[in-house]
């Protein structure tokens, strides 16, 4: 890994929003590959989370280190961007209810939007129904879901048979990230596709298409 990217995580590990920002600036300069710089904040916030579980780090931290991570992300955001034209389908996001986390939906977000896909994010905390309403109003080909609590992951499953009930579960491929999901999990809740990252989960929907 470069100098910089061991920077970046440290910075994120270290909560030091300065430094995070200036490497960030550096890395933009350098216009470092997107891919790792997403893999460095990851794992950083792996770091965290860990700490955060050992009592390490409190509550405050971990709102910290989410808000760096929002300040990194928009100083690199012009290297996740491209003018490539991608397909004219739409992808429905959010995380699901009772979950607050975002920042790894965002990625992917930006990173859909980016390969030139419609993505209609719904944000997170979103209930049931407004993912039902969504994914029919506008036609949705990709549903996404994002779960990071252990104690909300039952939501994806009750997104899934909502699809079911509405008609609609063959009209839409539906993928889950998240740091509570696994690939087992979306089997078990007869999910089409486990995205272990961003880009692996934007590669998964090329593939469908
Ligand atoms: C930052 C953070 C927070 C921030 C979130 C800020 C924000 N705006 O998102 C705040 C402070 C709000 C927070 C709150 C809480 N958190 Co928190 N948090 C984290 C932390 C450290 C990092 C998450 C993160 O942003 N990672 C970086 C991103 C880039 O990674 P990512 O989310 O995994 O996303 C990538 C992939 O998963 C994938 N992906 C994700 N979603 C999707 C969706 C689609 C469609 C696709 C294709 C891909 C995809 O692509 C992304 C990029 O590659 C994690 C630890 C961890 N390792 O996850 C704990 C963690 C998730 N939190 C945890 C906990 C316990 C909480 C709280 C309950 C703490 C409390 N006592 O209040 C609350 C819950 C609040 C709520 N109701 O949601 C636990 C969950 C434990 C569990 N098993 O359920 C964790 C695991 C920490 C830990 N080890 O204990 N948290």
């Amino acid at each position: 890994m470069s100098d910089l990217l061991s920077d970046l995580e440290e910075s994120i590990i270290g909560i030091d929003i300065d430094k995070a920002e200036a490497v960030a600036n550096q890395l933009v300069e350098k216009k470092e590959d997107p891919d790792k710089i997403i893999a460095a904040i990851t794992s950083a916030m792996d770091v965290v989370g860990k700490k955060f579980q050992d009592e390490e780090y409190y509550l405050t931290e971990l709102v910290m280190a989410g808000e760096i991570v929002k300040s990194i992300l928009s100083i690199v955001e012009p290297l996740l961007k491209s003018e490539e034209k991608g397909p004219q389908i739409t992808i429905v996001v959010g995380t699901v209810q009772g979950d607050l986390h975002d920042l790894g939906k965002n990625i992917f977000v930006t990173f859909a939007r980016s390969a030139g896909f419609k993505v209609v994010d719904l944000g997170n905390d979103v209930p049931v129904e407004t993912f039902i309403d969504a994914v029919k109003r506008e036609n949705a080909k990709v549903l996404g879901l994002s779960c990071l609590l252990t104690a909300t992951d039952k939501e994806l499953g009750k997104v899934i048979e909502a699809l079911k009930k509405e008609g609609l579960r063959d009209k839409v491929m539906v993928i889950i990230g998240g740091a509570a999901v696994t690939e087992e999990l979306v089997k078990e809740i007869g999910g089409d596709a486990f995205a272990p990252d961003a880009i692996t989960g934007l590669q998964q929907i090329k593939e469908w298409l």
